[in-house]
């Protein structure tokens, strides 16, 4: 496809903690890095998210007692799956895969600063509420249409496809560039909701064809 200067590509977590050996590993999330490289060589207009939180963060297990990860806790916002301790900030887990051509990327969102709310979407934490800046960079910039890929699909994928959605953008999920986590079916639930949303679902030989 021809790549233009209102698409972007939006590289969604590519982090130590999330890779095999990590401490919040996907199943083959080092299979996205080589894909996901291919694709920052073709697009102009690349920005990168960063799972960020600090030491202590709710969506730790470790912060409530009696907990484990993959349970799930009450939230003001909302029930909240609780995770291993991940990327935290300025940790070599929270670092971007070393092998990632994260040089080219032009924009890097932090997300899940704040202590007491998570952030699985770029766009929105998990309040509903407080948004990260990311839709009005992009406007400012005149994107119409976001490429997506990294980690994990059902989790900070899918949030930022739907919330990218609800800001007005077009929303196309590179689904070879994505590994799951696919907990209890969230995979599957997350590919529904993206259809209903109107989040097309492609592969990377139609991006860089
Ligand atoms: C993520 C769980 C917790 C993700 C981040 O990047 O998909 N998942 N924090
Ligand atoms: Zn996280």
């Amino acid at each position: 496809m021809t790549i233009s200067r209102t698409d972007a590509l939006l590289v969604v977590d590519v982090q130590n903690d999330f890779l095999p050996g990590g401490r919040l590993a996907v199943p083959d999330g080092d299979a996205v890095i080589a894909l996901a490289n291919a694709l920052v060589e073709r697009f102009e207009v690349v920005v990168a998210t960063q799972d960020w939180h600090p030491p202590g963060h709710l969506s730790f297990a470790s912060s409530h007692e009696g907990k484990a990860p993959f349970e799930t806790v009450a939230m003001p916002y909302g029930p909240q799956v609780l995770w291993p301790d991940h990327c935290v900030r300025g940790t070599d887990g929270a670092a971007f895969a070393a092998a990632l051509r994260i040089d080219k990327a032009q924009l890097v969102i932090r997300k899940g600063h704040h202590l007491a709310i998570d952030s699985y979407s770029a766009f929105v934490e998990a309040d509903r509420t407080t948004p990260t800046g990311l839709a009005g960079y992009l406007r400012e910039r005149g994107i119409e249409h976001l490429y997506l890929c990294g980690l994990a699909t059902d989790f900070c994928v899918v949030w930022t496809a739907l919330d990218g959605r609800a800001a007005g953008f077009a929303v196309s999920v590179v689904e070879d560039g994505c590994r799951a986590i696919d907990l209890d079916g969230s995979l599957d639930r997350a590919w529904t909701a993206m259809a209903e949303a109107g989040v097309r679902r492609i592969r990377s030989p139609a991006v860089l064809a």
